[in-house]
């Protein structure tokens, strides 16, 4: 056999004859199926993904999410969050394959009542200022553009002490703890957990290049839940000084887990990025799927046929394995979140760019 047609054999099925289709009825009463028939959708020879890109203008979705304010409260929805549901996975409460997004709306006076789950949850501010995220015992007041953690299984309650609408976007990791069916969830007793550190700890103490002595981390997830915009903004217009700039990506650094070095989630990797007024990205693609909330700026990312033209709040996605690449008409700062520490921790990751090969094979 060539190349060739071992290359064809992998693509088609084998012919359905009489007999072989009898077969496989008869099979499918002792749960039995054979492998042939299914082969090439199950083995794929480059990551198919059933998502879609897509995007939502804040524009659009800023009503509906503030209607929510008028038909059920915070209290009773638990958390009042309209989901951003990919058009490719309807009903599945899913943007990509492995990961779930959500717009949450907290008016003034609310509080979303103290829970914890197993699902890790970040959030990322879109619109206000000055609600907060309670995280087992410690407050942290939300602007926009800050990235705040809820590690797994930590107690964690949201309020609105202040006299506007809170918005925000939730990200979980929900598809792959219910993927691997291990998702635990409990009500806390009381409306709020009872605060026992001060505001502003966990980044004192573990952000600000030091940790205390002897310090060990007991957790998987970063020791600082709040991850405030001004300083990761601050880095990157430092940085920009230098000109350095990646042809795909502009200057893009990822958040950190300080006392490990790994990404600040276990299962979720976070990243910020500076587009600069003009920027021409070349292609890119890996095989996570990337979720963006637009910070600053304007601009589109084009992924295949599609022209996504973003702006200030806009947020979208671009499914694994799918080439794109970025266009900034202004200076422009983007918010990105996938499952590449789960992909790189499997040994799965993969990413191209342009049409260099394929970087993540191992003993490449
Ligand atoms: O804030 O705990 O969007 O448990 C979905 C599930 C938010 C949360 C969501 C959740 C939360």
């Amino acid at each position: 056999m060539t190349k060739q047609e071992a290359g064809s054999a992998l693509e088609s099925a084998p012919e359905r004859t009489p007999e072989r289709t009898a077969y496989y009825k008869r099979m499918e009463g002792s749960n039995l199926a054979p492998l042939w028939e299914v082969l090439h959708g199950l083995v794929t020879k480059e990551p198919v993904s059933r998502a879609q890109p897509n995007l939502w203008k804040y524009d659009e979705v800023r009503p509906f999410v503030m209607e929510a304010g008028e038909m059920i409260t915070a209290a009773e929805a638990e958390r009042r969050v309209i989901i951003l549901e990919n058009p490719g996975l309807k009903g599945e409460s899913k943007i990509t394959q492995s990961l779930y997004a959500g717009l949450q709306l907290i008016l003034p006076g609310e509080v979303a009542p103290a829970h914890r789950h197993a699902a890790s949850a970040l959030r990322f501010i879109i619109e206000g200022d000055g609600a907060f995220t309670a995280v087992d015992g410690e407050k942290t007041i939300m602007k926009e553009g800050d990235f705040v953690i809820t590690p797994s299984w930590t107690w964690h309650d949201h309020g609105n002490d202040s006299n506007q609408p809170m918005v925000w976007m939730d990200g979980l990791d929900v598809p792959i703890v219910n993927l691997l069916e291990t998702s635990f969830a409990e009500n806390y007793e009381d409306e709020i957990f009872p605060l026992d550190r001060p505001d502003g700890d966990s980044l004192a103490r573990y952000g600000a290049g030091v940790v205390p002595l002897g310090y060990v981390n007991k957790s998987e997830t970063s020791p600082i839940f709040n991850y405030p915009y001004e300083r990761t903004r601050g880095a990157l217009e430092k940085m920009r000084e230098l000109e350095e700039w990646d042809t795909c990506h502009g200057l893009k650094v990822q958040y950190v887990n300080p006392a490990s070095g790994d990404f600040a989630m276990p299962t979720i990797a976070t990243f910020m990025q500076l587009l600069p007024k003009g920027f021409r990205g070349t292609p890119y693609c890996s095989t996570d799927g990337t979720v963006y909330s637009v910070v600053e700026g304007r601009g589109r990312t084009v992924v295949g046929v599609q022209s996504l033209e973003w702006g200030k709040r806009d947020i979208f996605v671009i499914p694994s394995w799918s080439h794109h690449y970025h266009e900034a008409d202004e200076d422009a700062v983007l918010f990105s979140f996938s499952d590449r520490p789960v992909q790189q921790k499997l040994g799965l990751w993969r990413e191209q760019r342009g049409n260099d090969p394929i970087v993540g094979f191992p003993g490449a």
